[in-house]
């Protein structure tokens, strides 16, 4: 344990949703705690009553108000040029997500407006979207590429989020997502561009530091198994982790893939049946769960919770921020959505944007729960019960977040 007799600054009079793993009570609540933080990290965290002497050079009263891990959205693609608002209006009047891909709508629609857009243009877009997350309790988001699929396009994309998590007061994972759709470059060649992807685009970005993970869509109007298994391990040889876009439309196999290589996550699982549950579990992976997507899309299957939850799979949820299947710019949402569409319980909702989905960007070792050691990364509520957070829909009851030694109030 870190020495606590001096630190930064106590928190006292909170009720404190830990969100850690088995505690005691659900999402870990300490009903009248405090918390002593060092160096941007947590030095202590109990009950007031246990608090040691220390010497703390501020002091904040909580008045009771609710303090959570500050909250992680683990799958992003909000860098963006242009709009797809026609498609919305498509698929209201009955036509599918699928087919307007067909059409040269969806995916491809988003990257001939991105390759248009300059980085400061991408740059103001991304920002607003992202500040309505973090107003929202956000302190850590995963951001996307894969509306470039050209290497200057796509580095730009991801500088664009670097930028975002210099200047802005969040923390930032990139993720490679070049395998979104084949580029229009290359198309009917699936397979070309893929080799282009792996012997260009992956090695280039990796060297200009802008890839801390890939991510690729399996799927029959997207990548096969076979061309995801490729990209995969070039990823490895990189030495970069992977992540999934699977089993959201159709059910090709690709849990048991992205398991076999060890995948931070598989994410939108609808489709996932109980063989690709066991490999998740044995091999670690979270389930990212999508409900943003489903909602927009009017899907009816629903992923398969129960039998994640009955063989221990972690399970996270994102908001799929994206302009054509999930406009969700809200994560408070993704946990209402989350529970009544996909019954999670609002406990393992909460768990789902904070401990799960730190582990669903490797970082569960400094993040996502408030534990001794870990980075202090908070948000702070006015309400009373954890529950709120899932039921209020459209009430954001966040007054503020404690991110890298100081508070910020709501963005
Ligand atoms: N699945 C998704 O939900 C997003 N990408 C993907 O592979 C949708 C991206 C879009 O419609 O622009
Ligand atoms: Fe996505």
């Amino acid at each position: 344990m870190m020495n606590p007799s001096s630190c930064d600054l106590v928190l006292r009079n909170a009720r404190i949703a830990t969100l850690e793993k088995d505690a005691a009570q659900p999402y870990g609540l300490i009903d009248r705690g405090a918390l002593a933080i060092a160096q941007g990290r947590v030095a202590w965290v109990g009950a007031e009553a246990a608090l040691p002497a220390l010497e703390a050079q501020a002091e904040t009263d909580c008045h009771g108000r609710l303090l959570t891990p500050g909250l992680i959205d683990c799958h992003t693609h909000l860098v963006w040029g242009g709009e797809r608002i026609d498609e919305f209006e498509a698929r209201l009047a009955g036509t599918s997500y699928a087919e307007i891909a067909r059409r040269g709508g969806g995916i491809a629609a988003t990257v001939a407006a991105t390759r248009k857009a300059s980085a400061d243009e991408l740059y103001a877009t991304a920002r607003r979207r992202l500040r309505k997350l973090m107003a929202e309790g956000v302190t850590r988001v995963e951001i996307k590429s894969g509306y470039g699929l050209d290497t200057e396009t796509e580095a730009r994309m991801l500088e664009v989020a670097r930028r975002l998590g210099r200047e802005q007061a969040v923390r930032v994972h990139t993720t490679f997502l070049g395998a979104h759709a084949v580029a229009p470059e290359f198309a009917g060649r699936a397979d070309a561009y893929l080799t282009h992807l792996i012997e260009q685009m992956l090695p280039a970005l990796t060297r200009a530091g802008l890839v801390d993970a890939v991510d690729a869509f399996l799927e029959h109007i997207a990548f096969s198994p076979a061309q995801v298994e490729r990209l995969f391990e070039a990823a490895r040889r990189c030495s970069l982790p992977v992540k999934l876009h699977t089993d959201q439309l159709s059910n090709l196999g690709g849990a048991c893939l992205a398991a076999g290589f060890g995948a931070l996550s598989a994410d939108h699982l609808e489709y996932l049946d109980e063989q690709g549950v066991c490999a998740m579990a044995a091999a670690g992976t979270v389930a990212v769960l999508l409900p943003g997507a489903f909602f927009f899309l009017r899907e009816t299957q629903v992923p398969p919770v129960e039998t994640l939850r009955r063989h221990g799979v972690a399970m996270a949820l994102a908001t799929d921020l994206n302009p054509g299947s999930s406009p969700l710019h809200s994560l408070l949402a993704a946990l209402t959505l989350g529970s009544v569409l996909f019954r999670l319980t609002p406990e393992e909702a909460l768990a789902g944007v904070t401990r799960n989905a730190a582990r669903a960007l490797g970082v569960a070792d400094v993040a996502g729960t408030i534990e001794i050691g870990k980075r202090a990364d908070l948000a702070l509520w006015d309400i009373e019960k954890p529950a709120m957070l899932v039921a209020d829909l459209g009430s954001n009851p966040c007054l503020g977040r404690y991110l890298g030694g100081r508070w910020h109030a709501r963005a």
